[in-house]
């Protein structure tokens, strides 16, 4: 989860005291001021009013009821998405306070709801570590919502109050008796802001899974009213349950995941971890809950803590001699899986996207932590010890063998003067930024594509037959392999430590494969390959799959082509007379003149761009299309056929 600073403060936080006849008024001006700054620039608070924004306000009001569990009060959280399309955060908590703040005359749960940092407020040691912009949630949501109802058990009461855009329409009243206490929420997103209408619910179980695996012990709820659909969250296991999770298809190297938690100084640290077959690196690091994605001091800490315990572990136990180098870094990640959460105070995020922890007393607070209870790991099981060790060697030879072969095609590449494979069929264009290189799969389709391009900017690269799977070939292999050098040749960057984005010979590098299986297996490949040697090519927005017309339609002379279904039935639906439809199956049935001004004519060419939203699912995803265990694949494929199609995208 992102957190969103203020760009500009709210007036009445520079102003206090600002020519008002009387205190009273001011405070009522305050707060009208302060939704009102919320309904005008809400991507401030929220981020943005697209989808995601929208997804956030449950995040705003569960991260209040995640607190209220973290301050030790409740431990049911249920989430409903109604029919109608607005959203419910129920919880078991104390219930907000009711009572009248002297200060300012109205119930202390009006002020939460409609005053900006009315949070703090309560805080009085309260809580002891918080989320997010802790009281600010409660009084965005509201701002942004066209109508809320919040109801209170408390004091053996149910009270209740409603709202419209931020502003109460009912005093609050007790309107029946409770005999427990908690907070319920229910709120209409304001469709004069939201831009995407509509939840989704795999977004919220991916974050109520998440905060139900980080907080252990908390019961979380989703219900979708629409669909009868209910799941229910709990892991009392919590990170350990979640490392668990990440492995769940991959065969496990230590049985018994590590798991440390301990409190230093005010700091709350638990870290998990399990190695699995595989050889990616898969670390989530989260504070106060927050994914904090460009890692920071608590992920420092982990990381060095980690080739240390290990180096010395190997040592003493005799896996490793005396005269040997140490295992590296890259060694004991290969295949780590490993959670890291710690709870604090006063939490400080960095970085571009506010998701790096700044506070640097808890680098020291983790290795510490994460180093003892490692170590004391190691010594007591003595098998599991022995096979990350084992695991750890496998992969130092393998970085050995990987780095000659990587040496050797650089050398080669030197002596070869550069030479790009003989299989490129270059453009004249030297500008990257007006370049586009074609990855086409067979010969034949390599022939009309280069017949067919403008070359004056776009090359055309032919792969023959299937490239190597890379989830499933070691990386000496994969770097050793005629395609894929090829392929890292033609595009220049290199690979690897000496990965150089910035010599990226073309700007768009463009997947083309046929429509049928073997088609959309390569491309899974070729996607594949991007993902895990080079992500920045994605990430930059460098990488598109080309999308080849589904149906030529021709009456006459006249000939018109459909790139989906729906699109070739909305064109018979609009012709007269019976035109001929006939449907392509591969990219070689197209002469190159058909060829160009279907697919690579930039004039009415389809492009798709390849984005990764979620590296830990996009992870999962290709771990199990390409991965060695056949079981989870083989259920994977039957269960989410439509989901694998739209990875292509
Ligand atoms: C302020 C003070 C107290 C509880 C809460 C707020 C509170 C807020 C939310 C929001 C959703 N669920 C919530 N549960 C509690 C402490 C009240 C006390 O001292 O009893």
């Amino acid at each position: 989860m992102v957190e969103f600073e203020y760009a500009e403060a709210p007036s009445y936080l520079l102003n206090p005291k600002e020519s008002t006849p009387s205190a009273y008024d001011a405070k009522a001006i305050q707060v009208l001021e302060g939704l009102e700054a919320v309904r005008r620039r809400p991507g401030m608070y929220i981020g943005s009013t697209d989808n995601r924004g929208l997804h956030h306000l449950i995040y705003e009001i569960v991260d209040n009821s995640i607190d209220e569990a973290l301050a030790g009060y409740c431990d049911r959280i249920e989430v409903t998405l109604h029919a109608d399309g607005s959203a419910s955060v129920a919880d078991n908590g104390r219930g907000i306070p009711v009572d009248i703040m002297k200060d300012r005359g109205k119930p202390a749960l009006e002020v939460v709801l409609t005053l900006l940092h009315a949070g703090g407020k309560f805080g009085g040691g309260g809580y002891k570590v918080s989320g997010g912009l802790h009281g600010v949630g409660l009084s965005v949501v509201n701002a942004l919502s066209e109508k809320l109802e919040v109801r209170v058990m408390r004091h053996g009461k149910e009270y209740f109050q409603e709202y419209r855009r931020g502003k109460p329409v009912t005093d609050l009243k007790a309107v029946g008796k409770a005999d427990t206490t908690g907070t319920y929420v229910r709120f209409m997103p304001d469709s004069q802001i939201f831009e995407e209408p509509g939840w989704q619910w795999d977004i919220v179980a991916h974050r109520l899974r998440e905060l139900a695996f980080l907080n252990k012990g908390v019961t979380i709820v989703l219900r979708d009213e629409k669909r009868d659909l209910t799941y229910t969250f709990y892991f009392e296991g919590g990170i350990v349950a979640f490392v668990k999770h990440l492995n769940r298809d991959k065969g496990v190297v230590n049985l018994r995941p590590m798991y440390a938690e301990r409190e230093i100084e005010g700091t709350t640290i638990e870290v998990a971890l399990q190695y699995n077959q595989g050889f990616a690196e898969t670390v989530l690091a989260f504070a106060n809950n927050i994914d904090t994605v460009e890692g920071g001091s608590h992920v420092t800490g982990f990381r060095s803590a980690l080739t240390s315990v290990l180096n010395k572990y190997a040592r003493k136990a005799g896996l490793v001699r005396e005269q040997d180098p140490n295992l590296a870094g890259d060694d004991v990640r290969e295949g780590l899986t490993a959670v890291i959460s710690v709870k604090l105070r006063e939490p400080q995020f960095e970085g571009q996207t506010k998701t790096k922890l700044g506070n640097s007393e808890v680098r020291g607070q983790v290795e510490t932590v994460f180093s003892d209870a490692y170590t004391q790991y190691l010594e007591e099981n003595p098998p599991d010890a022995r096979r990350i060790i084992e695991k750890c060697l496998v992969a130092a030879r393998a970085r050995e063998a990987a780095k000659r072969a990587r040496d050797l095609v650089q050398r080669k590449s030197l002596l070869e003067s550069a030479t790009l494979p003989g299989k490129l069929a270059d453009c004249s264009e030297r500008d990257p930024s007006l370049c586009e290189i074609y990855i086409v799969e067979g010969d034949s389709a390599g022939g009309s594509a280069k017949q067919g391009r403008d070359r004056r900017f776009q090359a055309i690269l032919p792969l023959r037959g299937k490239i190597l799977n890379v989830e499933k070939a070691r990386e000496d292999k994969i770097l050793t392999s005629e395609q894929i050098r090829n392929l890292i040749t033609a595009l220049g960057t290199g690979v690897g430590e000496k990965f150089d984005i910035t010599k990226l010979r073309y700007h768009r590098v463009i997947v083309m494969t046929d429509a049928d299986v073997d088609g959309s297996h390569i491309r899974t490949l070729l996607l594949t390959f991007f993902f895990r040697y080079m992500p920045q090519v994605i990430s930059a927005h460098n990488l598109y799959i080309a999308h080849p017309p589904l149906y030529k339609i021709q009456r006459g002379k006249e000939v018109s082509y459909a790139y989906t279904e729906e699109q070739k039935n909305r064109k018979l639906a609009q012709m007269t007379g019976k035109p001929e439809v006939s449907r392509y199956k591969g990219l070689g049935e197209m002469n190159p003149d058909q060829l160009w001004s279907t697919t690579m004519n930039p004039e009415n060419r389809m492009l798709m761009r390849v984005e990764v939203e979620d590296t830990v699912e996009a992870d999962k995803i290709f771990d199990i299309l390409m991965g060695n265990e056949v079981d989870p694949r083989k259920h994977f494929i039957q269960t989410h056929a439509k989901t694998v199609r739209n990875l292509d995208v």
